[in-house]
């Protein structure tokens, strides 16, 4: 089997709630970039990736330069084995993890559709029917946070991402945590996360005012030496997420003993083949993980469904129901939440089917 065309489309993404966090990141309507790979044999492969602005070194308009560098790469090489042609993607263009994401990822559709075969299948076999999902609540006022919260409780989400630090006040902040605790009750997990925003001092205050309550941090700091900083200063658990893209900082934050949960995102690493072995070294080390991306809609939401069901339950925090918190839906036939958990379809390959009006024309074609 030969790839002979490349396509991208862009899709405008909105949040059904306005969804902002520390240091003025938002996603309010973001762009998320669709790779579309077809074959000599009438096979089609489906990739997303969707960078939030200031979230990550990543944007949705560096995706199709790096997917034009890496084309004579990918036209007229057989896509079944997406890690061997992911090697040579990076010996033509070094780094760049997110935009391989997308390629990566449409590649494993393709490799699971000529297998005729679920990707969780490839990926090691399916060890549960669902997982947990969380739900993220934007950084608004403590009282409508707690709104959301008691929401998604009913539909039996009992894992809770409570954004801090949009507005620089960590007093407000513990009223935040408080409120969305009040709401959920005792058992639910709850992340606190500041992605990155806060000094150690902030982050350490913050956490010594809600010390009567369960919570987890998550990235308070930029440099992982602050968030272990912060992880020593308080002993509260923490959730490594902006700070771990690779092995080596995945090892990193192992070493400084702040990394109790990290957030394996499919286009921090590389792709799904980058983070399955992200994942790896993460259950060889102990730590638990989330699988998920960025943001993005039914083609990123349905990889992390595969990935996240061909993990080791015991280890799998969660995942990340993206396209529940967007429109438009790319794929109508993608993965929804139900009772609080998410499950891959048994199609082949990613098994979802973007809808060619919500794509638009493609911005760039190669063939
Ligand atoms: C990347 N986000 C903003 C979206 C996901 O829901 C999780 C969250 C994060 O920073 O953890
Ligand atoms: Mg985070």
């Amino acid at each position: 089997m030969r790839i002979t065309k490349i396509a991208i489309h862009i899709v405008e993404l909105t949040s059904h709630v306005a969804y902002r966090m520390a240091g003025g990141k938002a996603c309010e309507t973001v762009e998320s970039v669709v790779v579309r790979l077809e074959t000599d044999e009438g096979l089609t492969g489906w990739g997303e990736v969707c960078p939030i602005p200031r979230y990550l070194p990543a944007y949705a308009r560096g995706v199709p330069p790096a997917v034009e560098e890496l084309a004579p790469v990918l036209l007229g090489a057989d896509p079944l084995g997406p890690e061997a042609l992911m090697g040579r993607c990076e010996v033509a263009l070094p780094g760049h993890p997110y935009a391989k994401s997308a390629i990566d990822m449409a590649l494993w559709d393709l490799t699971g559709k000529a297998a005729g075969m679920p990707l969780y299948r490839l990926l090691g076999g399916r060890q549960t029917d669902s997982v947990p999902l969380y739900h993220s609540i934007s950084c608004i006022a403590p009282d409508e946070m707690a709104r959301i919260a008691e929401t998604v409780y009913a539909d039996d989400i009992r894992q809770f991402q409570v954004k801090l630090g949009a507005d620089g006040d960590w007093q407000a902040d513990v009223a935040r945590i408080r409120a969305v605790r009040e709401a959920v009750g005792p058992g639910p997990l709850i992340f606190a996360d500041w992605n990155c925003g806060a000094t150690a001092l902030t982050a350490i205050r913050t956490a010594r005012a809600i010390r009567d309550l369960d919570v987890m941090l998550e990235q308070p700091c930029e440099s992982l030496d602050a968030c272990a900083q912060v992880r020593n200063a308080t002993g509260c658990a923490m959730k490594i997420d902006e700070g771990a893209h690779d092995m080596a900082t995945l090892l990193e934050a192992h070493r400084l003993g702040c990394m109790d949960v990290v957030a394996v995102k499919f286009s921090k690493f590389g792709g799904v083949s980058a983070a399955r072995r992200a994942r790896d070294l993460c259950l060889h080390l102990g730590t638990m993980v989330m699988i998920e991306d960025v943001w993005g809609s039914d083609i990123a939401t349905a990889a992390a469904a595969h990935l996240a069901v061909a993990t080791a339950p015991a280890y799998l925090l969660n995942a990340c129901d993206l396209s529940g918190y967007v429109t438009p839906r790319i794929a109508p036939d993608g993965p929804v939440r139900k009772r609080g958990r998410l499950a891959p379809s048994d199609r082949p390959g990613l098994g979802v089917s973007p809808e060619p009006d919500t794509l638009g024309d493609a911005v760039a074609v190669y063939a």
